[in-house]
């Protein structure tokens, strides 16, 4: 089964393909020649994610899906959350990100957070969205070099290590995205 997935960012497109597996062709951005970078201005991770997968699907007509993502700190009322990729500047930069994260929680003891993935998905016209959460705490220093964005500050609960110092498949198995796939297959499965 073919299907494009609507992101820019090339370690989404490696966890995805991973949970995949065997039977879907991931198609690319590129591959439909799309280089621009997709609007997000949407409110609300459902808002960017539908945003994203209709952009592609206005453009190409075809199958297609898109994950929106935040990390939603309890301390910060939510946030970063749907500004997770502009937290700290305009310019997705992990490093200043994470460095802003652990400034707002110096010296705070609550430290509970969630990672959360909408997936809208538009087959045939018809749109639908799953979501996937993992709850978790940040760390009070980032720890690991594998994964992307906060990874390195992310602790999942049940574990006492960051999401990057996970393999990729420790990672998948459980995280937010992971989830948000396996409900993805689901829909894919059944229609
Ligand atoms: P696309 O919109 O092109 O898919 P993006 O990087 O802009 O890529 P999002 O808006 O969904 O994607 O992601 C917001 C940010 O949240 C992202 O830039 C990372 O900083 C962070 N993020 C998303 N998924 C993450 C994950 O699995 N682990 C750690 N941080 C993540």
């Amino acid at each position: 089964m073919k299907i494009v997935f609507a992101t820019n960012n090339a370690h989404k497109l490696s966890e995805v393909r991973a949970v995949l597996g065997e039977g879907f062709e991931l198609v690319t951005l590129r591959e439909v020649g799309i280089t621009e970078d997709i609007p997000e201005t949407g409110a609300t991770l459902d808002e960017n994610a539908s945003q994203k997968a209709h952009y592609v699907y206005e453009r190409t007509g075809l199958d297609c899906f898109a994950d929106d993502t935040g990390l939603e700190v309890e301390e910060l009322n939510g946030a970063p959350g749907v500004r997770s990729a502009r937290y700290a500047t305009e310019g997705h930069d992990f490093a200043a990100n994470n460095r802003k994260l652990l400034h707002e929680l110096e010296g705070k003891t609550n430290r509970r957070a969630r990672f959360r993935t909408v997936i809208s998905l538009i087959r045939g016209g018809v749109e639908q969205q799953v979501e996937g959460i993992v709850e978790g705490r940040i760390a009070t220093e980032e720890a690991g070099c594998g994964g992307f964005g906060y990874d390195p500050l992310f602790v999942p609960d049940g574990h006492t290590v960051t999401f990057a110092e996970m393999s990729a498949d420790e990672k998948n198995a459980i995280s937010h995205r992971g989830r948000a796939v396996a409900e993805l297959v689901k829909l894919l499965r059944d229609s």
